[in-house]
């Protein structure tokens, strides 16, 4: 044999060697047991009150990393949720009431999305506000100025402290909203998520991996309405952490989230084309979250995970989710005409002033009368990358001799690609 055909034989009995012991991790991985004892642990879970800020930071991100997903425990005081709790409920009424406001005066202009040029207002009974592109119609408000008592948690130290170190250090919430879970009526019309004929029996789920990386990216084949999607197979790179803000108790009856332990690192998706999967089905593995009311669940975007389809508890679930992302992902450029859509909900300027400081940076991209320039951390790093520049032209002008071998001890290899 030659020397290419000796390498071509490599290749090919690495890639054999590599399937192999795939094959030998899935027929010994037991992922029922693994989950049940997960479950047991909570070995996701870092709590807010007994464990110091790095504790519940490293945890988190360690968890984040293996199972694509985490909890902070009791992030919101206990003494503050029941409120927090209260006037996320009455926010979830006036936000229905304003959507289906805006919804009725599309229909009877007959447009497909609303325009401030009618001269709509709050005196109409609808809220809309100006979004930052220009020609773009605009948006209801974000569902944030309906909860200042909420506001002063989202910006809490561990979850930015989580979030820059799995993202980068200028964040973004892109959107954010409120999920109920209603509990059984008394009816006997069974409680869960969606419309009561697709909630099925105990054992349906609706798995799906969310913005950027949610398939049918919302809108479908609407233009309008595609948020887009990052192409299968997924990069492995955390590009956005969803946040869900438990206010009441969830576990098995009472809303926990369904999610698949170590599902970021799939190659295949639930909605893949030819991934095999069925997506209104159980998965060997799967689990629901447990936790306290006040408690966050954390997820890398990638996550296979399903809102519960039930809840039998005899309370309503409530929740408020929110989508972070780093200062370089696209948030809103795509789905313009998405009224019904979360996504970059605007802040008039009193709006955005009315934030707590803290909380500002976080959302200064969706109020169009900011400008939204890159934060200190972003700023810092540029400023000693240029003072590297700087020195490299000093010692080009001071020693020019010592160029040829300055750089001697830096050897970059180029890998094969089964190596990488
Ligand atoms: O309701 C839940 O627990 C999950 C929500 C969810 O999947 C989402 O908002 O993307
Ligand atoms: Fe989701």
């Amino acid at each position: 044999m030659n020397t290419d055909e000796l390498q071509a034989r490599v290749r090919s009995l690495e890639k054999e060697l590599q399937e192999a012991r795939e094959l030998l991790a899935q027929s010994t991985h037991d992922a029922e047991a693994f989950t049940r004892e997960l479950c047991r642990t909570r070995a996701f879970a870092f709590s807010a009150e007994t464990l110091s800020a790095d504790e519940v930071i490293d945890g988190c991100v360690g968890s984040l990393d293996r199972y694509g997903f985490c909890v902070i425990d009791n992030l919101i005081p206990s003494d503050e949720v029941a409120a927090v709790c209260e006037e996320v409920k009455a926010a979830h009424v006036t936000i229905e009431r304003n959507m289906k406001a805006i919804k009725d005066v599309i229909r009877l202009t007959g447009r497909e999305e609303p325009s401030l040029s009618d001269g709509l207002n709050a005196a109409d009974g609808v809220e809309l506000r100006r979004v930052r592109r220009v020609n773009h119609p605009p948006k209801p408000p974000n569902d944030i100025v309906w909860m200042p008592r909420y506001a002063r948690h989202l910006a809490n130290p561990l979850v930015t402290g989580v979030a820059c170190r799995v993202l980068d250090d200028h964040l973004r919430i892109g959107q954010l909203h409120i999920r109920m879970v209603e509990t059984d009526k008394p009816d006997g019309s069974p409680g869960g998520f969606g419309p009561v004929s697709r909630r099925g029996r105990s054992d349906a789920r609706g798995w799906h991996t969310d913005w950027p990386h949610d398939l049918s990216a919302y809108g479908n084949r609407d233009a309008g309405r595609n948020a887009g999607c990052i192409r299968l197979p997924f990069p492995d790179l955390p590009m956005c952490l969803v946040m869900i803000w438990y206010l009441t108790d969830v576990d098995a009856s009472s809303g926990g989230t369904w999610v698949v332990p170590g599902s970021h690192r799939e190659k295949r998706n639930p909605r893949g084309h030819s991934d095999g999967i069925t997506t209104s089905a159980p998965i060997p593995g799967d689990m629901q979250v447990t936790a306290p009311a006040g408690s966050v669940y954390i997820q890398d975007s990638r996550s296979w995970h399903a809102s519960p389809l039930h809840n039998s508890s005899g309370r309503d679930r409530v929740a408020v989710v929110n989508r972070w992302c780093p200062w370089w992902l696209s948030v809103d450029d795509y789905a313009p005409v998405g009224v019904e859509n979360a996504i970059c909900r605007p802040l008039s300027h009193d709006e955005y002033r009315a934030l707590p400081v803290e909380l500002q940076p976080l959302m200064r991209h969706l109020c169009p009368d900011e400008q939204d320039t890159l934060q200190l951390p972003v700023l810092d790093r540029a400023w000693i990358a240029h003072q590297r520049t700087l020195s490299g032209l000093r010692q080009m002008e001071e020693n020019p001799d010592s160029l040829s071998e300055a750089n001697a001890h830096i050897c970059v290899p180029v890998m094969p690609a089964e190596q990488r």
